[in-house]
């Protein structure tokens, strides 16, 4: 491959397949109506998934863009039994106080639709537990910060990108947000410029897993065409 120098900094040529605008239509509707097949789900069965399922997935989500390329994620992945129970008691502490007092009324009623409370059994019975960490900054050599930029966007979006590499693996997930999430700095004794993002537990559906029966909105409650 040809590397070009842009002053002094390497460039590579970048060659993408495309299709022709029938083509284009095909396959971008075949998308939407598969990731528009992805579900949230609360209910995992234990069945095991091989470790090589998730170096790939985490590999899928860490190809999003980020700031200045500086991509500021962390991924940890847990199967051990006994920290899986650690962070399954640490949740429910918190997720207990949480549903006790701490989420105010309105939010306790927008809830009720997805029947969720604080029980959080699925942390143990998830084959996997993928806990995604935000780079705030890179601790440098000399002892000085080095920045991270647009850190919240990157990480969503390889947040993102995971979600959909689970979903074209056959797998299904929780996008999980215990509050507040320290105890997984603890747990997983992740150093201070980590900070936890999302706790995303990775496997199969039980069987005859039920989820709510939601609508997405249309396209024209979504999107404004200025054209
Ligand atoms: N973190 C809590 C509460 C919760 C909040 C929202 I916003 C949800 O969409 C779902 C749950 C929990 O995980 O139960």
């Amino acid at each position: 491959m040809a590397i070009h120098n842009i002053n002094g900094f390497p460039f590579v040529t970048y060659t993408k397949e495309s299709y022709d605008e029938q083509e284009m239509i095909k396959r971008s509707a075949a998308f939407y109506e598969w990731m528009n097949t992805r579900r949230t789900v609360r209910d995992f069965s234990d069945k095991p998934v091989p470790k090589e399922v998730i170096d790939n997935l985490i590999m899928t989500a860490s190809t999003a863009p980020s700031g200045a390329h500086k991509q500021p994620w962390t991924f940890c992945a847990v199967s051990n039994a006994e920290i899986k129970k650690q962070i399954r008691k640490a949740a429910e502490e918190e997720e207990y106080e949480s549903y006790n007092g701490r989420m105010p009324e309105e939010w306790l009623a927008d809830l009720l639709p997805l029947q969720t409370d604080w029980h959080k059994e699925f942390l143990e019975v998830a084959p996997w537990l993928i806990i995604v960490f935000k780079r705030i900054y890179e601790p440098g050599d000399d002892g000085k910060k080095k920045n991270n930029y647009y850190v919240q966007e990157s990480v969503g979006l390889a947040a993102g990108f995971l979600l959909a590499a689970i979903h074209n693996a056959g797998l299904v997930a929780l996008t999980h947000t215990p509050s507040p999430m320290n105890f997984l700095t603890d747990i997983l004794k992740r150093p201070a410029h980590e900070k936890p993002f999302l706790l995303i537990p990775v496997g199969y559906p039980m069987d005859e897993c039920l989820v709510p029966q939601l609508e997405r909105k249309p396209l024209e409650d979504v999107a404004t065409y200025f054209e």
